[in-house]
């Protein structure tokens, strides 16, 4: 080859190795092989060289074609690798980070409707108490004043348990959770606020009653206590709780060993139709009562200084009603498909309850 073919191959290899990229790389193709590129020229010029030289010139022509070409060619795989392994590293995906996983996993409506009622009476300014399943029968029936050989007692269907303690008292599974009510005021000084949420206990079982159902109990001692407080904050729970800020609420006189005025109270419904709020029926919803004197004595509080109210309904019941539950036996059977369908996700937005 000669000197110039020689510094055109010198030229063109630094030029490919200093084009970074495609486009450069194409810049250099054309300068060199393009229409108007070096070699092309020299290749046109080829005819004015005289006769006896042009064989030898054509023959180093032709090779420094195919060298400059294949230069071409591996610069332009080279910055195409290049290319593809940046690429790669840019969208680079690391395979081993852990998945994000759907949540599993439903909140019980029992479950559900405890967290709704601590969310609406908490902004009312009550507490939460809770005590043991196990009572005995002072705190489950004699401070609530209901003596012995009382129907109530009878009424309940008392599970016993076996054996007395320490006190000489029999044991009990609490009928109810109004002995919470009993320790709260046996331990803590008034005024009192509290709501009681647990299970309890009747030997009772037949489609619409279980043996272990749950109850939400309500205690407010206090002094200058009277029945126009009881039936306010039961009407603001019960149209907070079900979302009907108009659900008709009635007031009617009823009996408790433990209220003294004692009411049961009912909330409108179609009874055709199941459904809240009107339709000109009543359902009985809870009780509730003027907490009775000598239930505050029994529990070490004066009544001549402290009044209260005290209410008390069932879980399964009201959660039944607000979703249009049919029966009660799926509450209690870890049926998944059941609670796949009643209950309530664990990320869903908590409740609002402005207006309480
Ligand atoms: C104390 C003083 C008073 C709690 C009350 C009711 C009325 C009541 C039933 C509703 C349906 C139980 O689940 S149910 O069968 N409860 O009607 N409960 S007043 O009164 C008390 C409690 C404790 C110291």
């Amino acid at each position: 080859m000669t000197d110039d073919l020689l510094a055109l191959k010198t030229e063109t290899d630094a030029a490919l190795a200093a084009a970074g990229d495609l486009r450069a790389w194409d810049a250099v193709r054309v300068a060199v092989l393009g229409r108007s590129g070096s070699l092309t020229g020299l290749l046109k010029e080829l005819g004015k060289v005289a006769p006896e030289e042009r064989r030898a010139r054509g023959a180093a022509l032709n090779e420094l074609k195919e060298a400059l070409t294949a230069a071409i060619d591996a610069r332009r795989a080279s910055l195409e690798e290049a290319a593809l392994e940046a690429r790669l590293a840019s969208e680079r995906l690391d395979v081993t980070l852990p998945p994000r996983l759907a949540p599993t996993g439903l909140i019980h409506p029992i479950s559900r409707t405890m967290e709704e009622m601590a969310a609406i009476f908490g902004a009312m300014g009550f507490a939460i108490a809770e005590g043991p399943d196990i009572e005995d029968d002072w705190r489950n029936f004699g401070a609530l004043n209901i003596p012995a050989h009382h129907p109530a007692r009878q009424d309940m269907d008392t599970f016993y348990v076996p054996g007395i303690d320490a006190d000489g008292r029999q044991r009990v599974l609490r009928t109810h959770t109004s002995p919470v009510q009993v320790r709260t005021m046996l331990n803590q000084a008034p005024p009192i606020r509290v709501i009681v949420p647990g299970r309890t206990y009747r030997a009772d079982h037949d489609a619409t009653h279980s043996p272990m159902f749950h109850q939400v109990e309500g205690l407010v001692i206090d002094r200058g206590i009277t029945l126009g407080h009881l039936k306010g904050c039961l009407i603001d729970f019960l149209r907070a709780f079900f979302g009907i800020t108009t659900l008709p609420v009635r007031f009617r006189s009823s009996y408790f060993p433990f209220t003294e005025p004692s009411m049961e109270v009912d909330i409108g419904w179609n009874r055709k139709t199941g459904e809240l709020g009107g339709g000109g029926d009543w359902l009985e919803i809870l009780g509730s009562g003027m907490v009775h004197p000598k239930v505050l004595a029994n529990c070490g509080i004066d009544p001549r200084e402290w009044q209260g109210f005290a209410f008390g309904m069932g879980i399964e019941r009201v959660t039944m009603l607000k979703h249009g539950i049919p029966d009660l036996r799926p509450f209690y059977e870890s049926d998944i498909r059941w609670l796949r369908h009643y209950g309530f996700s664990a990320l869903a937005p908590a409740m609002l309850h402005e207006g309480v």
